[in-house]
């Protein structure tokens, strides 16, 4: 017998910063009747699934969440500078209990289809248990950061200690005392390096490609400053929009070749003295993301504090990157500092390669065996496309979206894609490129418009056109060919994948364009977006 179908206003898929904030605007403010499902077993995304040593933020706390709600943001404790794992977790609980938003969310739940009905103008989700909904308006908010990539490495299934990845730890899994080996050297593996270092037995660090690493800064911020910002709450927020990166600083509008080399040399010392990747790559200098020469001055004064740090000059000739400073910036404190302790070692995939897993560790290609308990996996994630592909969504005329971006995965704002009527992405592919809640906000917020919209004008389908999609694909094409970005290979456009092609997933243009263009579509009937009304 089937299952009886359940009727919605609204399905939320996933339970992260975003899917949380589409609940609170879909349900909290418009009234819509709304469930959101959530495959893990606890809400927090990112926040419940990345639980190594070592996970913290690094955007600071302060812009590392909500703004919407002053209330929350006065309440919320806070000393850590970069928030760790479980105070961002128990934030985003707190969201979640405070609204009583968990009565609509249904945990351990995975959404395996959503099919679009074009003659009932609606969707139909379908879990892995089979149970199913109906609904109007379909919204993912299925992770940026959230499905795992995972090298395949042979002899998985001789190894006797502990495989893991990073973007899901087991909550007991401890490295105190342990011999644990990290393949990974992106943001994540330096963290989980620097917080092993401190007690594990030994750490040996599988390195591909070497990265900048920049220190983050303070760990605490003081009362007085967080008084400040309590204070200052719409007008810090405001200037915080305003920006490219939505990171809290003030971002440079000086190119760095304008200056002399003292006073290059003086700002980028006190920006590494104050940390913070975003902030050396911003707020040094205006062009350092986009002009090789600047780029080249950055690393050329990183590689001297990593020579400067690392004792033994092998180490410190492999860990200084042959590329341009141009993937996501890391923020870490005591990186470089970790390789002159006896616990740590550096093997350079460059130089020798893993063969396999043995009984007890893996194997390089130059006859060595590396001992290990865990062999932690920080090899990072499928970028923003990655969750779509575990789920079967089709729109009008039974077109697959995997099939719709087999080109190219394109959106217009980075929130919809023709052919896929009512279905809003958070973020979806060609999303605003900054810190990552802010622009989540942004997105929701205008969705939330839209629909708010379509309710009070008995429209039925919000439909964006094909025309639209590709002018905002052209737009968001430009502005990555301008920075330097697409040149290293790097998660920002999905190169990380074995195999996959080098794609635009976000828009460089800022956060402050992208409000200011969501902006002048409102005044303009938002232009790009139709309104239909009856079945
Ligand atoms: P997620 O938090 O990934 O949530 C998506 C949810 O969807 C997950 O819980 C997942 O289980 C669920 N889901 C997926 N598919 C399905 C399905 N089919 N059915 C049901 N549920 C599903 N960003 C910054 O801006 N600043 C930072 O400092 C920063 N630090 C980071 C540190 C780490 C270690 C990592 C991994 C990421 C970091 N990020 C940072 C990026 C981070 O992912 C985002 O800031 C933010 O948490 C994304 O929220 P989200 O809701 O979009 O996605
Ligand atoms: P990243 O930044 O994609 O880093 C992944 C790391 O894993 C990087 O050093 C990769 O080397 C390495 N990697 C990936 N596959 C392999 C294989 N097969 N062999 C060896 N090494 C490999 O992911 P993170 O999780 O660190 O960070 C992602 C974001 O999450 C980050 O920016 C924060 O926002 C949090 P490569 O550079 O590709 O040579």
């Amino acid at each position: 017998m089937s299952k009886p179908q359940q009727r919605l206003d609204a399905v939320v898929i996933g339970a992260g910063f975003a899917g949380i904030y589409a609940l609170y605007k879909l349900h909290v403010q418009l009234g819509l009747s709304v469930r959101c499902f959530e495959k893990g077993s606890g809400v927090g995304g990112t926040w419940f699934w990345n639980r190594y040593p070592g996970a913290r933020t690094d955007t600071e706390t302060r812009v590392y969440r909500y703004s919407f709600d002053k209330e929350i943001y006065d309440a919320w404790d806070w000393r850590s500078r970069f928030a760790n794992q479980p105070e961002v977790l128990s934030y985003l609980e707190a969201v979640t209990r405070h609204y009583r938003l968990d009565e609509h969310i249904s945990l351990n739940t995975f959404v395996k289809s959503a099919i679009y009905d074009e003659s009932a103008q609606e969707w139909t989700v379908t879990t892995a248990d089979d149970d199913t909904y109906i609904c109007k308006y379909l919204v993912s908010a299925i992770g940026v950061l959230s499905k795992l990539n995972t090298p395949d490495i042979p002899g998985r299934e001789k190894f006797r200690g502990s495989i893991v990845h990073t973007g899901n730890w087991p909550k007991d899994l401890t490295v105190d005392q342990k011999k644990i080996g990290v393949i990974g050297t992106g943001s994540t593996g330096v963290q989980l390096i620097s917080a092993a270092a401190k007690s594990a037995q030994h750490v040996t660090v599988f390195q591909r490609s070497a990265q900048y690493c920049v220190p983050a800064g303070d760990d605490l911020i003081d009362e007085q400053e967080i008084a400040d910002y309590r204070e200052k709450f719409e007008d810090v927020w405001k200037d915080i929009r305003d920006t490219r990166v939505a990171c809290g600083f003030p971002e440079s509008q000086v190119p760095a070749l304008s200056v002399s080399p003292e006073e290059r040399e003086r700002v980028f010392e006190e920006n590494w003295r104050i940390g913070t990747g975003f902030r050396f790559m911003f707020a040094t200098f205006s062009d350092i993301a986009s002009n090789e020469e600047a780029n080249r001055e950055a690393t050329n004064f990183i590689e001297r504090k990593i020579r400067a740090i690392v004792k033994d000059p092998e180490t410190a000739r492999k860990l200084i990157p042959d590329e341009l400073y141009a993937k996501r910036p890391i923020s870490i404190n005591n990186y470089y500092q970790v390789y002159n302790q006896p616990n740590v070692s550096l093997v350079s995939l460059k130089d020798t390669k893993i063969v396999e897993f043995t009984e007890t560790g893996v194997r390089t290609d130059d006859g060595q065996e590396h001992e290990l308990d865990i062999l932690a996996h920080a090899t990072g994630f499928d970028t923003i496309i990655g969750s779509f592909k575990d789920i079967e969504i089709r729109g009008l005329n039974g077109l697959e979206l995997q099939h719709h971006w087999k080109d190219e995965a394109t959106s217009y704002m980075g929130v919809a894609t023709a052919n896929f009527p009512n279905f809003f992405m958070v973020p979806g592919p060609k999303s605003v490129f900054c810190n990552i809640p802010t622009g989540i906000e942004a997105q929701l917020d205008w969705i939330a418009q839209l629909i708010k919209k379509a309710e009070a004008d008995s429209i039925t389908a919000i439909r964006v056109t094909p025309d639209a999609e590709q002018e905002w694909t052209t737009v968001c094409n430009t502005f990555a060919a301008y920075t330097l970005l697409p040149k290293v290979k790097s998660w920002i456009f999905g190169a990380n994948i074995p195999n996959a092609r080098s794609q635009t997933l976000f828009y460089f243009g800022g956060l402050n364009s992208y409000r200011q263009a969501w902006s002048e579509l409102s005044k303009n009937s938002f232009k790009g977006f139709l309104f239909e009304s009856g079945k």
